[in-house]
């Protein structure tokens, strides 16, 4: 051992050169791929980065009569729409992108620490697409002086239906296993929708209102990139993601039937 002074801290530094006890009878060869269950790996330095773009006219959305919600009517100045499609300059926002194949079999990853937050404003929902990671908090807000009453549907989770009568209330549920399509809607007002993506893996984003979106912390390696939108359908893509880099994958929609 040896002491060095850097920077004001005393530091204590292992020689170099030897000490080292070699052929450790626990050690794993070296290049050995983890164990099925093996703990997280830490996230990685690369990316991938694009657009979404949307070609010819966007279909219509869905007008909607908020006659009966006086609270929510007020807050639009024309009729309200269901923004299950949009587009803006040429941009398709609400896209879920993701890795859908490529990862090494058996490997976990980190759960985000960051909650994923679904808000009721204006009785609609915001977003009104999500990508969550299995095991990832959902937080439920209902920001509206009214009752709303989210009821997620999927098919391979456990559904829930959760009553949230005052404003500011917030609920936390997760989800346990990986569901394409999970369908969210409200009881009180039937033309609330909104869906979820649930994941394996933190390798996900949504398109924002600029059709723009970064899926990060990506090892290297050549991954099929799914673009999941919940009215137009999917597209794939394969890409290769350099070490430390970004590698750029650019989807476009077009309207269905054309
Ligand atoms: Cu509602």
């Amino acid at each position: 051992m040896r002491q060095v002074l850097i920077g004001g801290m005393l530091l204590t530094v292992a020689a170099c050169g030897g000490g080292e006890k070699a052929g450790s009878d626990t050690a794993t060869a070296a290049g050995a791929a983890p164990a099925a269950g093996a703990a997280p790996t830490a996230m990685a330095g690369g990316s991938v980065t694009g657009h979404v773009k949307f070609d010819g006219t966007p279909p219509a959305n869905p007008t909607i009569d908020m006659s009966e919600e006086a609270a929510c009517k007020g807050k639009y100045t024309g009729p309200a729409l269901d923004p299950v499609v949009m587009v803006s300059n040429g941009m398709l926002g609400n896209v879920v992108l993701y890795v859908k194949t490529g990862l090494p079999a058996g490997q976990t990853y980190p759960v985000p620490s960051e909650p994923v937050v679904i808000d009721q404003r204006g009785c609609l929902y915001h977003p009104r697409a999500l990508a969550i990671m299995a095991g990832q908090k959902l937080e439920i807000k209902n920001s509206d002086p009214v009752l709303h009453n989210i009821k997620a549907l999927p098919k391979k989770n456990r559904p829930f239906n959760i009553s949230q009568p005052t404003e500011g209330m917030t609920t936390t549920r997760t989800f346990t296993t990986p569901e394409d399509d999970v369908p969210v809607e409200c009881n009180v007002h039937g033309w609330m929708h909104s869906n979820i993506v649930v994941l394996p893996h933190p390798f996900f984003a949504v398109s924002g209102e600029d059709g723009s979106f970064t899926i990060k912390g990506l090892p290297a390696g050549t991954y099929e990139i799914e673009a999941h939108h919940a009215k137009l359908g999917t597209k794939t893509m394969s890409v290769t993601v350099p070490a430390d880099g970004a590698a750029t994958a650019d989807f476009t929609f077009a309207a269905t039937g054309t």
